[in-house]
This record gives C-alpha cells, sequence and structure tokens, in this order.
C-alpha cells in the first residue's frame, strides 16, 4: 500500500527541499568564493564560502534520492525487533563537498566540532595520498545547513600532515591539533587556536617533545578544567596508548602511561576518553590486527594510572572509532565490524561494559567507510562524520531515541 506513495512523497520533500537550498543560495547576500586552493595561511577572510549550486546542485539532488533509499531502508528498519533503544534516521546524510569538487584527491581522518546553533566546522587532511608531501590540513564550514568548500588552515611545504582534532573550549577559543612529519613513526604535534570560530588561526605552535595532542580523537573537558587527551604511538613492533593532560589549554602537559594489553606488543592506539557514570575515567581503543575487538582501561584517580586494556565484545579490524558520552548517560560508538567497509553505531547503557549494536551507517564491501568523528550537538542531535572511500567526507545526523519500552 505504502509501497508506491512513500517514495513519491519522498520525492516531493527532496525536491521541495532542493528549491528551498537553491532560493536560499540565491538569497544569500556573500559569496565571496573565487577559487579553488584558495589558501588561508595565518588569515582566512572568508569565512564561509558557499559553492556554487548550478550543476552540482543537480548531481546532489541525483545522490540525494540515491540517498532517501538509504534512509528509507534505515526508517523501516529501526525499532522492528524488540531491543531497548533504535536510533532515528540518519536523519540527513551528505557529503561536505561533492565528488571530485575539491582541490585534493584524497582525503581522510575528519574532526567535527559545534561552533553554535547550526553552525560546525569539519577538518581532515587531504592530498594526493595519505602521508604525501602535498597532504594539507583542510576546514569545512557548515552553517545553515550548507558546506563551505574546503581551506588550507596549515600545510609544510614536502612534510605531510595528519589527523586533526578539533575542539572548542568553554571561552569559546578553539583549538585545533593535528601532527606534522614524514610518517606516522616520525611525526609530532602541533596546535592553532582561533578566538573568532575559525574564521582566522593563530600561528602554528609546537607541542613539547614527546607530547602528541589528541592523536585522533576530541579530548573530554573535565570539571577541575583538565583536557585530558587520548593519544598513541605506532613505533617499530609497539603499539601502544597514553593519555595527555594539560590543565592551562594546551600551554604545558602531562603524560601517563603506557596503556596496553598485557603481553602484548602490539596492541592498542587511538583512544576514545569518556568519564562514565561512575566518575572513573575510561578509554575505547582501536586495537592491532589479531585481537579483532575494541579494547577498553579504566583510570580511578584522574587518568594518572591507567589498567591495562582489555577486549570489549565490540568488533575491531585494527580500524579508528569514536565515540561520546551522550547527555542522557548513554555511551555511542562508531565503528567498523569485521573490514573498513562495515560501519555501525552501537549503545551503551553501562559505559561500555556490554553494547547494543543499534544502527549500519554502511556496508559495501570493496569501499572504505572509516575513521568516523562523533559530537552530541546543543540540541542532542548525534553528528557523525566520516572518510567516504578516500575521496570525500561523509556527514550524518541522528536523533538518537531515548528508552523505548
Ligand atoms: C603474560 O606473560 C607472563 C610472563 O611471561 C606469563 O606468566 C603470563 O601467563 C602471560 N599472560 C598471558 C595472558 O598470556
Ligand atoms: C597511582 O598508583 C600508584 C601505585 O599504586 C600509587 O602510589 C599512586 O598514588 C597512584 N596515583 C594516584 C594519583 O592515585
Ligand atoms: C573505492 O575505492 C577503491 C580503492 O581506491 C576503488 O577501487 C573503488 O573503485 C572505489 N569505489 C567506489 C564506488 O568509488
Ligand atoms: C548556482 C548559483 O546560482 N549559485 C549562486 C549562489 O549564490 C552566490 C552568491 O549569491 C552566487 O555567486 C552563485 O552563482
Amino acid at each position: 500500500m505504502g509501497n508506491t506513495r512513500g517514495p513519491v512523497v519522498l520525492f516531493l520533500c527532496s525536491l521541495s527541499l532542493f528549491f528551498v537550498f537553491y532560493a536560499f543560495n540565491h538569497s544569500s547576500p556573500h559569496c565571496p568564493f573565487t577559487g579553488f586552493g584558495s589558501r588561508l595561511s595565518s588569515k582566512l577572510k572568508n569565512g564561509y564560502l558557499s559553492y556554487g549550486f548550478t550543476l552540482r546542485s543537480h548531481q546532489l539532488l541525483a545522490r540525494e534520492l540515491d540517498q532517501i533509499n538509504t534512509k528509507r531502508r534505515a526508517l523501516m528498519s529501526w525499532n522492528l525487533d524488540s531491543k531497548d533503544w533504535y536510533i532515528k534516521g540518519p536523519i540527513k546524510e551528505e557529503f561536505t563537498f561533492a565528488e571530485k569538487s575539491a582541490p585534493f584527491n584524497n582525503c581522510h581522518a575528519s574532526t567535527i566540532v559545534e561552533i553554535g546553533k547550526n553552525h560546525f566546522l569539519v577538518a581532515y587532511f587531504g592530498g594526493t595520498s595519505e602521508g604525501a608531501p602535498d597532504v594539507k590540513i583542510w576546514l569545512q564550514r557548515y552553517q545553515d545547513g550548507r558546506w563551505s568548500m574546503p581551506v588550507v588552515v596549515d600545510e609544510q611545504p614536502d612534510v605531510p600532515l595528519w589527523n586533526p582534532v578539533l575542539f572548542k573550549l568553554p571561552s569559546n577559543e578553539l583549538l585545533l591539533f593535528y601532527k606534522i612529519g614524514q610518517d606516522f613513526q616520525r611525526w609530532s604535534g602541533c596546535l592553532k587556536r582561533s578566538y573568532d570560530n575559525g574564521l582566522t588561526w593563530e600561528e602554528r605552535e609546537q607541542l613539547p617533545p614527546g607530547i602528541f595532542g589528541p592523536i585522533k580523537n576530541k579530548p573530554i573537558l573535565l570539571h577541575n578544567g583538565h583536557l585530558v587527551c587520548g593519544t598513541s604511538i605506532e613505533s617499530w613492533n609497539s603499539w601502544g596508548s597514553w593519555v595527555e593532560v594539560t590543565a592551562d589549554c594546551g600551554r604545558t602537559w602531562k603524560k601517563y602511561g603506557p596503556i596496553y594489553i598485557k603481553n602484548e606488543t602490539l596492541s592498542v592506539i587511538q583512544p576514545v576518553p569518556y568519564l562514565t557514570s561512575k566518575g572513573t575515567l575510561r578509554l575505547l581503543l582501536r586495537s592491532f590486527n589479531g585481537i579483532g575487538k575494541v579494547c577498553m582501561s579504566e583510570s580511578h584517580d584522574g587518568g594518572v594510572n591507567w589498567s591495562y586494556a582489555e577486549p570489549t565484545e565490540l568488533p575491531n579490524p585494527n580500524s579508528g572509532i569514536d565515540g561520546v558520552k551522550l547527555k542522557d548517560g548513554r555511551l555511542l560508538l562508531a565503528y567498523n565490524t569485521i573490514s573498513r567497509g562495515i560501519l555501525k553505531v552501537a549503545l551503551s547503557h553501562n559505559d561500555g561494559d556490554s553494547w547494543q549494536e543499534v544502527l549500519t551507517l554502511e556496508e559495501t564491501p570493496g569501499m572504505e567507510f572509516s575513521y568516523p568523528a562523533v559530537i552530541q550537538a546543543s540540541d542532542g542531535l548525534v553528528h557523525i562524520t566520516y572518510t567516504y572511500n578516500r575521496t570525500q567526507i561523509k556527514h550524518v545526523i541522528l536523533h538518537v531515541a531515548m528508552h523505548q519500552k
């Protein structure tokens, strides 16, 4: 019955959405964007740069329609079984830029931060390919439902940049952490600050020796003002994690660890730090080949002493994860299962002791959907960005419903 009506209604909705977007673009008083690769060395003049809508909008519309089918499948599948929770959506799925429209071929390792109402920044690295000497850190702004074109936030001649992490302090100061180096065994940690929501950035700061800053995932700010950053090292036959803590917004640091699996030399990296309901700190961790599970470590003393990492029930194919402790106390994690071709979302009501898979975001063998970045915005919606087959960054918005029964 609804079989024919559903798609028609969805089609009309998307068509009207398209016209709203179109009108919006045409009434917009500012569009200073002049060309690809506009550099932003230390001053970024054009706060947000909307991109041309003529040809590309039709491609986007086609893609939207494609995605609506995906969405329909997701909508139809939520809550059909008698599980405790469900996720509505994704209520929005989109790319941050249209296919082949960016001034780079390859991009990876996105990070997202909320700036204000319906206003976000996303950063990632992009260039010829991961680790190529032309890889830079790129930034895009999402405001009122539109993405600006990518602009360069930092670059280093002949040396690749890696894994940016954005974080906003309560003072509204923005921190952008990233790494610079020929490869991940030789990179070092860097930081840029912005006092105007990412329009302009101060000069690059080199972090102290041995301090890398948050290696992939956003840090957490404790009530005592300590910023807790999960970091890790992948060196020869040795993978492990640390926690780096700064009490003065990245000016001085303490480092605690190593955090690793007992008797494993190649064990866990890229921590996701969070505060549990009991007040302990925990990390969820990516693990090396063969371990096969997301691992977890706990600290009972504010992040100084850490337990050995132990496997959780969630699978992990040696691939980046990210999660967030939701305002309602549940923990949400985005993760790959058996390969980077499958990206899922799970929830935990006991801070990671047990998990319930709630959503499949992607499942296409041979493609890569990896390195999720997850935040909960002030309106409660969950925003996830992730690498889309290394050529684009995808943004999805989820509504995580309360207990169903
Ligand atoms: C770890 O290594 C120690 C000493 O080599 C050994 O006694 C212990 O059984 C090992 N534990 C595991 C879980 O393999
Ligand atoms: C960390 O553990 C050591 C050894 O048990 C202990 O002496 C120390 O007080 C602990 N640190 C904190 C901050 O509790
Ligand atoms: C995804 O990336 C792989 C590896 O670069 C490539 O072979 C494949 O064609 C891509 N798939 C799509 C659908 O773009
Ligand atoms: C496709 C299209 O018409 N894009 C327009 C969006 O709005 C800006 C600024 O008003 C125009 O410069 C673009 O041409």
